[in-house]
């Protein structure tokens, strides 16, 4: 049987993701063609929302495509038990709707995946953007049309479209990763992927459930399965360390004091490396004594999630003794929470430094195997060697299954782009034009692909801070660069080669002043195999991005050419960023 659920461009592939024949692209509301649109924006999720609202406020004809039947994007299709986002509710939002912030409830410190579907879903409805939409219209092939200087667009059910302009809003972790275990096919059981779970509820009660997978869906989903299941088998190929959420209801009075100073905080928000406007950490680890270090990490774990993330030393991310500090704690974390030394052992990283992969913020996921009916297999020691009609074979042993849940990640910020099929001048693959790893300028734009825009794109700070953050400078940014070339009379915008290597360049050496490149993380690419190994995402801030691109704008674009005319030279040495 197949994985149950999916979305991805896996053409042909219906019957592992089969799910998604519940959608069947084309018996979408409207016309089979759009012929005299500005713009595309693909994708319905907080970047897509807002792109197709921004163009369409700045006066072009606008259609959004989205292949999921509805907005949401992310928290469209990761419906799985536990899904919550990472971002405290506060932050993880518009900050464009001032009037809207003030009546939308923040009830929970991290919005679960159904409140944030709502608030999409009420934001869209608000602003009357479902009918700019075509949902169930999954892109399979985009191509630029020299003579015509168009975009055509085409989906998996005869939709036809040719625009001036493509945006995508696909998402940096949205094109899902299932690895093709020999004898997957064969399974007797369901099997089930976190980054498409089914939208009616999945009975587990009394079933033996294996989860593959311990990133942060695996983390998140593990406490869910194991109260309702039989039992829970979890295949772990690398321990991560798991931080804890310490999830729970916001305090009224706090609530209302944050809407009180929404204005201000979002302010703040813009200008913070990660949008998210905490004080970060001012010591080093070693401006203290190991007490005062213990003393620093208890507090900032007791506080939970970001604030561990980004509030023990200045230094965790990029300095190995440092490191070690955090390391050392959560390993002893680890050893407190657990019961089994084992099983404790087996859950503690110790081939990365910490940070280094996305950390997992969890609620009760170490607890959760002291339950009697949960298990670790360590892959490591233990591989899987087939999954068969009766469960996973490992080496060591078959594990019986009646259900399989797949929490193996994606292919991170790039998959999901080239999966749409775009073809640029010459009819060149996007894939082609990126054999060393992606290339492009400021994460939005790639030479040879002109008019095309990815947000939140490779080079992008987007999935390293709060993600709507991001997306909202991109999509202002991008809105103020069209309406600047339709003010000129300008046809084409267009990356140049020189300004492109030199974003990427950049965004290289940045991720190299860091402990990062040494862990097999999706930040690299390592999850997938084949993939290249180079950083993905911008790591020198939001705010120094968005100063960046402020100044690029000032300057008339530079780092562009409209119409194939460069405009001028970038100014000043460098990016600047560190
Ligand atoms: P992640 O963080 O990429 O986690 C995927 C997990 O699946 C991770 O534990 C992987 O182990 C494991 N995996 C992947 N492929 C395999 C194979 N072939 N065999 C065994 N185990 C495998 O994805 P998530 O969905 O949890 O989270 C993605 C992001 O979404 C997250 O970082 C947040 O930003 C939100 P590995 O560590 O690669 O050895």
């Amino acid at each position: 049987m197949g994985v149950t659920g999916g979305r991805e461009g896996h053409e042909g592939d219906e019957g592992v993701f089969d799910a998604m024949a519940a959608i069947p692209d084309g018996a979408a509301p409207g016309d089979q063609q759009d012929r005299d649109l500005d713009a595309i924006v693909i994708g319905a999720g907080f970047a897509g929302i807002y792109m197709v609202y921004r163009l369409r406020e700045s006066g072009f004809a606008v259609r959004g495509l989205e292949a999921g039947g509805g907005v949401g994007g992310t928290w469209y299709w990761n419906r799985y038990p536990g899904a919550r986002c990472d971002s405290e509710s506060m932050y993880y939002s518009f900050s464009f709707l001032p009037d809207f912030e003030q009546e939308w409830p923040l009830e929970q410190r991290y919005p679960t995946q159904p409140v944030i579907l709502r608030y999409l879903q009420t934001v869209a409805e608000r602003l009357d953007l479902l009918k700019d939409f075509r949902f169930g219209t999954r892109v399979t092939s985009v191509t630029w049309d020299e003579p015509a200087a168009r975009w055509t667009v085409r989906s998996a059910g005869g939709y036809e479209a040719t625009a001036r302009f493509l945006i995508t809003a696909v998402g940096a972790l949205s094109a899902a990763n299932v690895p093709a275990f020999p004898g997957a096919e064969t399974f007797a059981g369901e099997q089930y992927s976190t980054a498409n779970w089914p939208h009616a509820p999945v009975p587990l009660a009394g079933q033996r459930v294996g989860l593959i997978g311990t990133g942060s869906s695996g983390v998140q989903v593990l406490p869910e399965l194991a109260k309702e299941a039989g039992a829970v088998t979890v295949f772990q190929r690398t321990p991560q360390f798991v931080t804890p959420a310490q999830a729970g209801p916001l305090d009224p009075q706090l609530v209302a004091m944050w809407k009180a100073n929404y204005r201000e905080i979002r302010r703040r928000t813009k200008f913070t490396p990660g949008g998210i406007p905490i004080p970060g950490p001012h010591v080093s680890a070693f401006e203290l004594s190991e007490h005062e270090r213990r003393a620093r990490c208890e507090e900032a774990w007791r506080r939970g999630g970001i604030w561990f993330l980004d509030g023990t030393f200045i230094d965790a991310v990029t300095d190995v003794a440092a490191n070690t500090v955090v390391a050392d704690f959560v390993r002893s974390k680890i050893d407190e929470i657990i019961d089994d030394p084992e099983t404790a052992e087996k859950l503690k990283p110790r081939t990365y430094p910490w940070g280094t992969k996305r950390v997992p913020i969890g609620s009760d996921f170490y607890e959760t195997f002291n339950r009697q009916n949960v298990r670790l297999v360590d892959l490591r020691a233990d591989p899987i060697e087939a999954i068969t009609p009766r469960g996973i074979r490992t080496a060591s042993a078959e594990h019986e299954l009646d259900v399989i849940v797949y929490a193996t990640g994606f292919d991170a910020l790039t998959g999901a782009l080239t999966r749409l099929g775009v073809r640029g001048r010459g009819g060149t693959a996007l894939p082609d034009a990126w054999p060393g790893g992606p290339r492009t300028y400021l994460g939005l734009s790639v030479p040879a692909f002109p008019n095309l825009f990815t947000i939140t794109g490779p080079g992008s700070p987007g999935v390293v801070t709060n993600v709507p953050a991001a997306i909202e400078q991109h999509v202002e940014w991008i809105d103020e660069l069209l309406c600047f070339a339709r003010a000129r009379g300008s046809t084409t915008i267009e990356a140049a080669q020189d300004a492109t290597t030199e974003w990427t360049t950049h965004v290289q050496d940045v991720a190299s002043q860091t402990l990062y490149a040494s862990a097999d993380s999706w930040y690299m690419g390592a999850n997938i195999p084949g993939k290249p190994r180079v950083f993905l995402p911008y790591i020198g801030g939001l705010d120094v991005y968005r100063r960046k691109c402020d100044e690029i704008a000032a300057a008339g674009y530079p780092g562009y050419a409209f119409d194939g005319a460069a405009a001028p030279a970038l100014q000043g040495a460098g990016h600047g960023a560190g």
